[in-house]
């Protein structure tokens, strides 16, 4: 509209020619119409770069040569007036600038470069607008806010994003959300759903989900990696799933009101829909759920009794390309997996570990928040009925329930001022797992390490975990690819299965000082092939194949030299000690060394039928450091030890930590190996094995230590931790001798020549490492036997 209040004044045929001349110039810059056909809120794509090495130019025109010229170039007068005598602008292109400059015509360049002046401005359109956008995140928002809200983000792009209804409530609110995605990829995008407000009072959730809507729509044009989600994924976003809780949360009633509002006709209202979902729903012996109708972890007369899980859950199914399903929820600052309902770990566990630490990682990233990851029993409390099972386990939908801020301070009061810094950084954690699952199609892993060596000669097994990722496994395609030595063909092998997602997988035997190369691959349940390394054959795992050699080995039996307490510890109680422990709940009845051996280093030694909290670690830190350990020269040097932490039992679980260190230089500094808990499924008391590779923490000096740091930050907790079994290997010297020294007492002789007619009789003798034990390894072996060497 505005183009014509300025056009209007013009008079006459020629000047009404120019006004058309000039719309379809001012229209098709891209800048004005922006400016004039959209709200101030709802920028469109920017333009693609079309005045790439365009420029403004002021003529001068002073000569009828002059005149012909510019007219033989057609030039349009930037400012919309006909060209006369003296200077005029120009919009001219590169090829225009090119005649205009060999003609000689008096001019000056006005704007070198008009794209870059272009996109300045569209920059700082997108920014501001951003910036007006965040605005709406300064307060909360009741449900007709954010309805209208999402609406707008719908209007603005709606190429991008539509407001769907997925039912009603039982007051007949709806559930509403917006679909968010591009027009780029194939018609099956996987699903992603993300819901707050299942709980009425957890008010920054739905802001939080209003928050990850936001940032869909108004990113995707500027910020690649959004746009990458939108172009490979659908999105609903669900800001409230709890309508009429959340309705009542803003009435005088009942600030606090965290169930939907059934009428349980017993004078009680109200079911917990985070207990009302149909996987493992009902009453279960380790509790999770309430049948009391006035519990706040009510779970309802059935399963699905509430119209808002049956909407949700209908949605999902109706979806079946949904891959992921986040549930937000306040307070804590946890990032909680399957299960809730138990404390079993799942099939997956692995890769809910990894995308549990990946969150946990990037909220800490954003504003240094600390969130705790794990499954939702054994990190906040057993919960069944609970949306994310019902999703992982009814419709292998992986899910996760979010903790926003904050721990307590406030609680479901957070302040306003929190809001956006909350939804930052849970979207950011979000979109970081949303990421890692487009990347990881299948989940590959070495549950007892990457092999650091292997030893020689002989054939080796090693377990490989193959499971889900971002798309199902096709049964049976799991397959190990080797060969020894970094040339020549990888030969294939299908791994047995052992159970869940567990494999045996057999490396080839390969002759001492070289090296066994693999990867894996599998195939999806949509037939795309993934190889582990993602490389596959150009970037293999490399394993060196060695004998190893123990450098210090301590079961505990006997004393080694470690120090047990250590200067600067402040604990009070609970001090590092070895013997043979008494059990409590926290603590090991038993030390590790199977079959063997009955000590270990252990936190506080209490009295036959002591209470749990008897001689645990109190009022601070309690150290264990071992020995020197000298491994200067050595390689691939590895520690390990079986390790026991117990913080969940007391009146504050899961408050503290027990942290592993290694040192280079006789403890002067120390590197982190590992920190336990302060929650997790290794942090409620049980034997565990580590091991870490040295060299990629530190470099091997002769003066390594390890320190064990037990630590009671907190009252009320109560905290044991027990170690066992620690060990330091590295890689033997391969023995320099003649390959016909079978037995390796760097002699060639008969008993080399018996000991290997007493393999290759019992088909143990794969000389030359082909995978056979054949004739040609009888003559390959007789060949070498005669070599001399
Ligand atoms: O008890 C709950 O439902 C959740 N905690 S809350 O304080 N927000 O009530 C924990 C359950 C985790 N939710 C999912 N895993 N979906
Ligand atoms: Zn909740």
């Amino acid at each position: 509209m505005a183009d014509r209040v300025v056009f209007g004044r013009r008079t006459g045929a020629k000047g009404l020619l120019y006004a058309a001349a000039c719309a379809v110039l001012v229209a098709a810059s891209g800048v004005s119409a922006r400016q004039t056909a959209t709200p101030p809120t709802a920028p469109v794509k920017a333009e693609s770069p079309r005045y790439a090495g365009h420029k403004f130019v002021r003529i001068d025109m002073r000569t009828a040569s002059d005149a012909r010229v510019i007219a033989s170039l057609k030039l349009e007068p930037i400012n919309c007036r006909a060209p006369r005598q003296g200077p005029t602008d120009y919009l001219v292109t590169p090829e225009q600038f090119d005649v205009i400059k060999a003609s000689g015509l008096a001019q000056t360049v006005l704007v070198d470069d008009v794209q870059a002046l272009i996109d300045a401005e569209w920059a700082h359109i997108q920014a501001s607008n951003q910036q007006r956008g965040l605005n709406w995140f300064a307060d909360y928002k009741n449900l007709d806010e954010i309805s209208e809200y999402m609406t707008e983000l719908a209007n603005m792009r709606p190429e991008l994003a539509s407001r769907i209804t997925l039912g009603q409530s039982l007051q007949n609110r709806d559930i509403f959300g917006l679909r968010i995605t591009s027009g780029v990829g194939g018609p099956n995008k996987p699903g992603i759903l993300i819901h707050g407000l299942q709980h009425a009072r957890e008010w920054v959730t739905g802001m939080t989900a209003v928050y990850a809507a936001d940032r869909l729509v108004r990113t995707y044009d500027s910020d690649p990696a959004i746009r990458s989600l939108l172009d490979t994924y659908e999105f609903y976003v669900v800001p409230c799933m709890n309508p009429d809780g959340y309705a009542y949360t803003w009435t005088p009633n009942n600030r606090l009101w965290r169930k939907n509002r059934r009428d349980n006709g017993d004078g009680t209202f109200g079911i917990d829909l985070n207990r009302n979902w149909g996987y493992q729903w009902g009453p279960l012996p380790q509790g999770g759920s309430s049948g009391a109708t006035n519990s706040e972890t009510y779970r309802g007369p059935s399963a699905f009794s509430e119209p808002e899980t049956v909407v949700m859950s209908s949605f999902i199914t109706a979806h079946p390309a949904m891959l992921m399903h986040v549930d937000v929820h306040s307070y804590s600052q946890l990032v909680l997996s399957a299960w809730g309902y138990t404390d079993l770990l799942p099939l997956d566990a692995s890769m809910f570990a990894v995308v549990d630490r990946g969150i946990t990682d990037t909220i800490l990233a954003t504003h240094g928040q600390v969130y705790v990851g794990g499954p939702t029993f054994t990190t906040i409390y057993p919960a069944n009925g609970t949306s994310s099972d019902w999703s992982y386990g009814a419709r292998n939908v992986v899910g996760w329930g979010i903790e926003c801020r904050d721990t307590g301070q406030t609680g479901f009061l957070l302040p306003a001022a929190q809001i956006l810094p909350n939804a930052e950084e849970v979207w950011a954690g979000i979109a970081w797992s949303a990421g890692w699952l487009r990347d990881h199609a299948l989940y590959f892993g070495f549950p007892g390490g990457t092999p650091g060596s292997v030893p020689p000669d002989v054939a080796q097994s090693v377990q490989v975990e193959f499971g889900r990722a971002g798309r199902l496994p096709l049964t049976g395609s799991l397959r190990l690819f080797a060969r020894v030595g970094d040339s020549g063909p990888f030969s294939q092998s299908t791994p047995g299965g052992i159970g869940g997602n567990l494999f045996d997988a057999m490396l080839p035997g390969a002759p001492c000082g070289s090296s066994v190369q693999i990867y894996l691959q599998g195939q999806t349940d949509d037939g795309q092939l993934v190889s582990y390394p993602p490389e596959g054959p150009l970037g293999p795992i490399v394993i060196p194949v060695a004998n190893t050699a123990a450098v210090f080995a301590d079961d505990a039996e006997t004393d080694r030299g470690w120090t047990l307490g250590a200067a600067g510890d402040t604990a009070t109680s609970g001090q590092w000690t070895r013997g043979n422990p008494i059990g409590t709940a926290a603590q090991p009845e038993d030390d590790h060394t199977p079959g063997a051996g009955m000590n270990c280093f252990f936190t506080g030694q209490g009295t036959a039928g002591g209470g749990v909290g008897q001689a645990d670690v109190d009022g601070g830190l309690t150290t264990l450091i071992s020995p020197e350990i000298d491994l200067a020269g050595r390689t691939s040097p590895r520690v390990s030890y079986w390790r026991w932490y117990s913080n969940t039992q007391g009146a504050a679980p899961n408050a503290d930590t027990f942290r592993i260190d290694i040192s280079n230089d006789d403890g002067g500094t120390w590197t982190n190996l590992e920190t336990v808990g302060p929650s997790g499924p290794e942090a409620g008391g049980g034997w565990f094995f580590r091991e870490f590779d040295v060299s990629s923490v530190i470099t091997p000096t002769s003066s390594v230590r390890v320190r064990f740091v037990a630590e009671d930050a907190g009252a009320g907790s109560v905290v044991e931790a027990a170690v066992d079994d620690f060990a330091v290997t590295a890689t033997a010297d391969c023995p320099t001798g003649c390959p016909a020294d079978v037995n390796g007492d760097m002699m060639v002789n008969s008993q080399d020549f018996f000991d290997f007619l007493g393999a290759f009789f019992a088909d143990d003798a794969d000389f030359n490492h082909d995978g056979m034990t054949n004739s040609q390894d009888f003559f390959d072996f007789i060949t070498a036997f005669f070599t001399p060497c």
